[in-house]
């Protein structure tokens, strides 16, 4: 798969791109992450991105025609899908990550100022996407975001230690109405006066399974509470495993308990 980022820090990727699952998989030539200097497609000799928005107002707008330029060059290539990273995109989730690992080609822009002139949202970009609900100061972290969540699944990406794990919770958060993770521990069993709980160390595998359901769903209730509405609905429709609302009535109960 591969990625045309178009930023004005193209050298802000450095570092991410070079390091851990992303780095093993463009070695490995599952992924190609370009990185495209918008100041590259500037007529002027100082290299204008930006200019003062019409109507008024504070803070400056990336200017629509090196923004045009540069996608309308990385296409000469071949088709690819252009997103745009803005705060007023739909959420990017899990899901969306799925659905961009299944394509060849995605281009990403990042914006920066107070925001990027509207007809690069409505007439050159396929789709918007926003990475959560607070204040980035400009898209290139969102970019990357999206570049590591997508990497991961592209087939091979994974060691198999990385890709065992994540089959046993394929269930888990992906905006498809998942449960949060069960807390994890290791060696050693005692940490200052800090114990890990009895039943991992049982070698009961069924109480470990239950024990795990039921933190999960209770790390859910207090953490993501959303989250919990959708899974028991879900849950409810299939009825094998229906212990969810068993397991969560315990907690609640050993809540009042204390
Ligand atoms: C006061 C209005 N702000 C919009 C919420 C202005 C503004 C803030 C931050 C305009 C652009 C930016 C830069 N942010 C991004 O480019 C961005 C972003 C983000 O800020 N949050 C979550 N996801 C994203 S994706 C790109």
């Amino acid at each position: 798969m591969r990625f045309d980022v178009i930023t004005i820090f193209p050298e802000y990727f450095s570092g991410p791109l070079d390091h851990g699952i992303v780095r093993r998989a463009r070695e490995a030539k599952l992924l190609d992450v370009r990185l495209t200097d918008l100041r590259d497609f500037t007529p002027d000799r100082h290299r204008t991105v930006d200019d003062r928005p019409f109507g008024g107002g504070a803070g400056m707008v990336l200017k629509p025609e090196p923004v045009f330029a540069a996608v309308e060059k990385l296409r000469e290539d071949s088709a690819a899908r252009v997103i745009l990273l803005s705060p007023q995109g739909p959420l990017f989730t899990q899901s969306t990550a799925s659905r961009l690992a299944e394509l060849d080609r995605v281009i990403l822009i990042c914006g920066r100022y107070e925001g990027v002139d509207e007809r690069v949202a409505v007439n050159l970009a396929d789709e918007e996407l926003s990475v959560g609900d607070f204040v980035l100061s400009g898209g290139e972290p969102a970019a990357m975001l999206v570049i590591d969540a997508v990497t991961r699944l592209l087939p091979g990406a994974l060691g198999n230690e990385e890709s065992a794990a994540q089959d046993s919770f394929s269930d888990g958060v992906d905006g498809a109405g998942g449960v949060l993770d069960y807390p994890h521990y290791t060696r050693p069993a005692q940490f200052r006066d800090l114990a890990v709980p009895e039943v991992l160390l049982s070698g009961h595998h069924e109480q470990v399974r239950r024990w795990r359901r039921k933190m999960a769903l209770g790390k859910t209730l207090q953490h993501r509470p959303e989250l919990l509405a959708r899974f028991l609905e879900s849950e409810s429709r299939q009825p094998e495993g229906a212990t969810g609302r068993e397991l969560l009535a315990e907690l609640v109960e050993e809540r009042r308990n204390q």
